[in-house]
């Protein structure tokens, strides 16, 4: 296979002298005009019909995909055999990647509202929109302070992009607060890591996968919503055990089933009292590894006093689980040799996920099971940079995993990237629910949003849409002109999208991959990072951004960044070794031995200052919303099909994903509750919370428990009926509990459901 040369950066010689000398004529023309500029063209490779590997851009998996390029242009892809995550598979989204990218509704010039007609957004040229997007927020800052402008970022940019923006919004703005949508996914797994083991370190490689005897799926869907990694799961030779626990029998719990594995389909929320009452059986039965929990952990001793409470019968009663199948649980995981205990949602975005993920983590310590082959106590992630915006976004941590507390992480930082050290806050930002806490006080009254759709995925819809409309400036920064948040905007800048730009992505087992452009961004639509130069530029602090020239020269920066953190990646040369190894798992300090497969822990040895990790838990809560009379259904939310995305800008656009999934929305219901409410399969119901309905088909299936309804989150009106509540320690929304109602609709009710 002929590669291309991935250091070819995305403009041309003249573009970049245009940025670099900004004043000069060239600059007025280029933002005029990009497309004449060669914003718009593509990396000269040496033979235009070639095929070059990237990595996909939707979930975290990070399958590796063989781009066939014509005239130099993208005309198809496949699945790339050798690609040591996928080898050679792909799910629907991937396979479709491509064709989503020429949707009528791409951002194609930036827009502006007209407040001088009636209000409409309308196209406008880029210099008007830089000179808005900065005068407004100048102005909203002299008036109110530095901090009375915030941005909401995303984990679906490269990590060059999502580090260029926290860099330039917190060190050239002096914005304070920015968070982003892995608040809404993967802040409980940070959190849980962070607190426990010292350092947000998923300690897996996929190969675990294949190499368990016991795997353990809790609040985990991976046939919807990590179909490559099931698949991994599925080559494992060592017939494995596999546990799924959810309270709906998923598509994964179904499959688990047919390979003689077992569901525990326990109550919501009720994942603490489970993993405790089986901490508990573990003791009783000494099914322990005394010599681990003694060299490398701590809080033992007040761990097992704490779980002694939860007896068989209080968990059997709390759980819902016959107490037969929790004792053989116990057994399994205690008699297994290699065990692996992986969580995704059902765990993270929960009001006490924080503790529930330690629940996990203290299982798999209390065992032994980490360090070694097919075990690990393992966070998958969601999004394709998931991983990345933990390290490098510059919301939650300085850059590099570093806390913008700690004077000397300031100080290393401003050295790498050299910048003065007092432009670095010293304060940790507002978490997501505080920003939008804080625009309903009229304390932030501008907001800048970055690929992340809030006004559809946000919990509780109706508090979200009132509080925004709040601010005095609001601008979005995405693909399509469509999304709905972009609907609400003051100023849409419009985005290149995955394939039509450089840069790296960090996927869940932790292995920097390449994306590249592959294809021309549409109209004058500009690849983030020039969004972000530009802005630079406009806002009067490009100079601090002088080396970040392109994608690969803020990489060689943020080596620097990680240098002697768990994450360092000095080892790592530049992106042609990236591409050449396949993808390049961190660690990998300098000198570090490449052919290794790249689990953490190993040696025993954690982050904290001992060293050991620590066995952290604390008493349950009750649900925030439980069920009552007038709402006697326990909502669950989550991924519908392998073929949707989210908040569905991207894969709606594509005929073929459309024909695989439901067109209508639906909720999932019990054939008892149908009928005890006299409801039919495929009539229209109205679901209603306590802050709002919508009404779906009555998808008629015993996969969900009597007394739960699931609708999935890929329609906007989900998010009018969730409860805006948080973990306290993660600040995660819990999306998937809270309590509805169901009736049928008169005919004369009925809305057209799409
Ligand atoms: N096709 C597709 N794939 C995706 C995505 C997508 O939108 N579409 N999104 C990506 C992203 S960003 C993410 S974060 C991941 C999410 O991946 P998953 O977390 O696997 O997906 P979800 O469906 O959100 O939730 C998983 C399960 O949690 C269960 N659950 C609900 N409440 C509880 C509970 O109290 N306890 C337990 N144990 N389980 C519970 C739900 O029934 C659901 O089956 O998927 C990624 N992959
Ligand atoms: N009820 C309920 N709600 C949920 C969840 C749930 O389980 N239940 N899950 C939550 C989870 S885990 C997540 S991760 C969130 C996801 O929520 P969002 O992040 O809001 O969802 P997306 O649809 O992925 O939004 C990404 C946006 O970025 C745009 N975009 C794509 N690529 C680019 C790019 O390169 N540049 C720019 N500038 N824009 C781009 C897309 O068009 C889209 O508008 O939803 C959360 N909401
Ligand atoms: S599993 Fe994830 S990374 Fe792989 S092709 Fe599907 S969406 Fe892309
Ligand atoms: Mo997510």
């Amino acid at each position: 296979m002929i590669k291309l040369p991935t250091t070819a950066a995305t403009l041309t010689d003249r573009v970049r002298s245009a940025i670099r000398n900004w004043h000069g004529p060239l600059t007025r023309e280029l933002l005029r005009e990009p497309g004449r500029f060669g914003l718009g063209q593509l990396p000269a490779s040496r033979t235009p019909d070639a095929t070059t590997t990237m990595i996909c851009g939707y979930c975290s998996t990070g399958c590796g995909l063989n781009i066939h390029l014509k005239d130099n242009k993208a005309i198809n892809l496949t699945p790339t055999t050798e690609y040591p995550v996928n080898l050679g598979m792909a799910c629907p989204k991937g396979w479709e990647a491509l064709n989503v990218l020429n949707a009528d509704d791409r951002a194609t010039t930036p827009l502006l509202r007209d407040s001088a007609s009636n209000g409409k957004l309308r196209p406008t040229d880029w210099h008007t929109a830089l000179t808005t997007f900065t005068d407004r927020f100048k102005a909203i800052q002299h008036k109110h302070g530095p901090a009375s402008v915030a941005f909401l970022s995303t984990g679906q940019i490269v990590s060059e992009e999502m580090a260029l923006l926290g860099a330039l919004a917190k060190f050239g703005m002096g914005i304070v607060h920015g968070d982003g949508n892995t608040r809404q996914c993967m802040a409980t797994a940070v959190t849980a890591y962070k607190q426990s083991f010292g350092f947000d370190a998923p300690p897996y490689t996929y190969a675990d996968f294949e190499q368990s005897d016991v795997i353990v799926l809790t609040g985990a869907n991976p046939c919807i919503a990590h179909p490559i990694m099931w698949e991994r799961i599925c080559r494992n030779q060592r017939s494995p055990r596999i546990v799924v626990i959810d309270p709906r029998r998923t598509e994964t719990a179904v499959a688990a089933e047919a390979m003689a594995g077992e569901h525990l389909p326990l109550r919501p929320k009720s994942d603490l009292t489970l993993f405790y009452g089986l901490a508990n059986l573990l003791i009783e039965a000494d099914a322990l590894d005394h010599d681990y929990i003694r060299e490398h952990t701590t809080d033992f001793d007040a761990f097992a006093k704490h779980v002694a409470d939860y007896s068989l019968d209080r968990v059997a009663n709390e759980t819902g689980l016959p107490a037969q199948q929790l004792r053989a649980l116990a057994e399994l995981i205690g008699s297994g040799k290699r065990v692996s205990f992986w969580w995704t949602m059902g765990v993270n975005q929960s009001h006490e996920g924080t503790r529930v993920a330690q629940a996990i983590i203290n299982l798999a310590l209390m065992t032994g099971n980490l360090g070694k082959p097919g075990t690990g106590a393992n966070s998958i992630t969601g999004q394709c940079n998931a991983m990345g915006s933990r390290l490098f976004s510059n919301t939650t941590s300085l850059l590099g995993g570093h806390a913008f507390t700690n004077a000397e992480h300031r100080e290393k930082v401003a050295m790498a990237l050299d910048i003065p050290v007092d432009r670095i806050p010293s304060e940790d930002s507002l978490a997501y629910p505080e920003i939008i806490e804080a625009i309903d006080k009229e304390q932030i009254k501008g907001l800048w949003v970055i690929a992340t759709n809030p006004a559809h995925s946000w919990i509780g819809q109706r508090d979200f849409k009132r509080i925004i409309d709040k601010l005095d400036f609001l601008v979005v920064q995405d693909m399509y002109r469509s999304a709905e948040t972009a609907q609400h905007a003051d100023l849409v800048l419009p985005a290149a999208a995955w394939g039509e730009k450089d840069g790296t992505f960090i996927n869940s087992e932790r292995r920097i991959g390449l994306v590249k452009k592959v294809a021309e961004a549409p109209g004058q639509a500009l690849a983030d990072f020039w969004i972000f130069k530009l802005i630079a530029q406009y806002w009067g602090c490009g100079e601090m951004f002088a080396q970040w020239e392109s994608p690969e020269h803020v990489f060689q920066l943020l080596k620097r960044v990680t240098a002697d953190q768990p994450c360092d990646i000095t080892g790592i040369a530049d992106y042609r070794m990236i591409d050449e190894c396949n993808g390049i798992q961190w660690p990998f300090a300098k000198g570090a031995d490449l052919s290794s497969e790249r689990r953490l822990f190993e040696d025993g040895r954690f982050y904290h200052a001992d060293s050991r990790a620590r066995f952290i838990f604390e008493r349950g809560r009750p649900m925030p919303e439980p069920v009552n009379e007038a709402y006697p259904f326990v909502l669950l939310t989550g991924r519908g099909s392998s073929s949707q995305w989210h908040t569905q800008t991207r894969t709606s656009k594509s005929s073929v994903l459309r024909k695989l999934y439901p067109q209508r929305v639906y909720v999932e219901m019990h054939p008892a509750d149908v009928r005890r409410l006299g409801i039919e399969a495929g009539e229209q119901v109205s679901v209603a919370s306590r802050r709002g309905a919508l009404q779906a088909i009555a998808f008629v299936t015993p996969t969900v428990q009597r007394g739960q309804v699931f609708v999935p989150m890929h329609d906007a009106q989900t998010n009018r009926l969730t409860d805006p509540v948080f973990d306290p320690y993660s600040r995660q929304p819990a999306y998937k509990a809270c309590a509805v109602s169901v009736r049928r609709v008169a005919h004369w009710e009925r809305q057209a459901i799409e």
